[in-house]
């Protein structure tokens, strides 16, 4: 989908010219500007308001000339449920939906953080949910897409807490408590993964190699793009002899981090300053 920021004047002026000439005009146009944004692991916080302020203003620059914006997971540093009153969600909200607004369409996936997130607080965000593992063209080449915990497969103990709290059954029980309980328990499972994190052993806690070559086969894909592991870079990989390619997302906890890929497919990985 292309969306092309004229004015009527530039329109009616290059209406005067040969259609050849405005083909290019216009391609140069839209060419100049149609990035696709993928950002992961914002972990938004009322205890980092700076990183908060720098999403917003990242949301009303470049995100409004993009062609779409993906975020992959984990927006938020904890998600209670969707009817938590908190005043950071409901502001996130309202940033988001003018996004949406304005046309350009802002895709979200839940993280191993956020992933209580649902429609109701899409619908109010003007968000389309993905699933973990969905596969969309992006600058011309079709790229799996996943928060990235998944692939984590060597930390079994994740693994097992992951199956446990993406049950259906498990997170209606979880949902159905007042909302009290449910920070109290948020509080308790992130001095957990604080402490997991800390005493696991760094290669624990990236992604499995083997996990990779199965999510790219399985998908029928040369690219993967995924954050979680806050290990931002460009694998270039080979798969049954040919090439791929693993790009993983930054996190915003110093800074910000983003992934453009042009129409034309040229990509790179950004950082932002707060
Ligand atoms: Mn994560």
């Amino acid at each position: 989908m292309l969306r092309l920021f004229v004015t009527a004047h530039e329109i009616s002026s290059s209406l005067t010219v040969s259609q050849d000439d405005t083909a290019h005009y216009q391609c140069r146009l839209c060419c100049a500007v149609m990035n696709t944004l993928l950002i992961s692991d914002l972990h938004l916080d009322p205890a980092r308001p700076e990183i908060t302020a720098l999403f917003e203003h990242f949301l009303v620059t470049e995100a409004r000339q993009a062609e779409a914006l993906y975020i992959l997971g984990d927006l938020f540093d904890v998600w209670l449920g969707d009817d938590n009153d908190d005043p950071l969600p409901a502001r996130v909200a309202v940033s988001l939906a003018q996004l949406a607004m304005t046309g350009v369409p802002v895709y979200f996936m839940v993280g191993n953080r956020d992933f209580l997130l649902g429609e109701a607080y899409a619908n109010r965000a003007g968000i389309q949910l993905l699933d973990d593992g969905c596969v969309h063209t992006i600058g011309g080449v079709a790229t799996v897409l996943l928060h990235g915990d998944v692939l984590c497969t060597d930390d079994t103990a994740y693994q097992k807490f992951r199956v446990e709290v993406r049950d259906p059954t498990w997170q209606a029980k979880f949902l159905a408590q007042p909302l009290a309980a449910r920070r109290a328990y948020a509080q308790r499972a992130r001095i957990a993964s604080q402490v997991h994190t800390r005493d696991s052993a760094e290669i624990l806690m990236d992604v499995n190699a083997q996990a990779v070559d199965a999510t790219l086969r399985q998908s029928a894909v040369r690219r993967m793009i995924h954050g979680h592991t806050h290990r931002p870079a460009v694998h270039d990989l080979a798969l049954n002899g040919q090439p791929v390619q693993r790009i993983v997302l930054g996190d915003w906890y110093a800074q910000g981090s983003v992934l453009q890929v042009a129409a034309q497919g040229d990509f790179a990985l950004r950082t932002l300053s707060p």
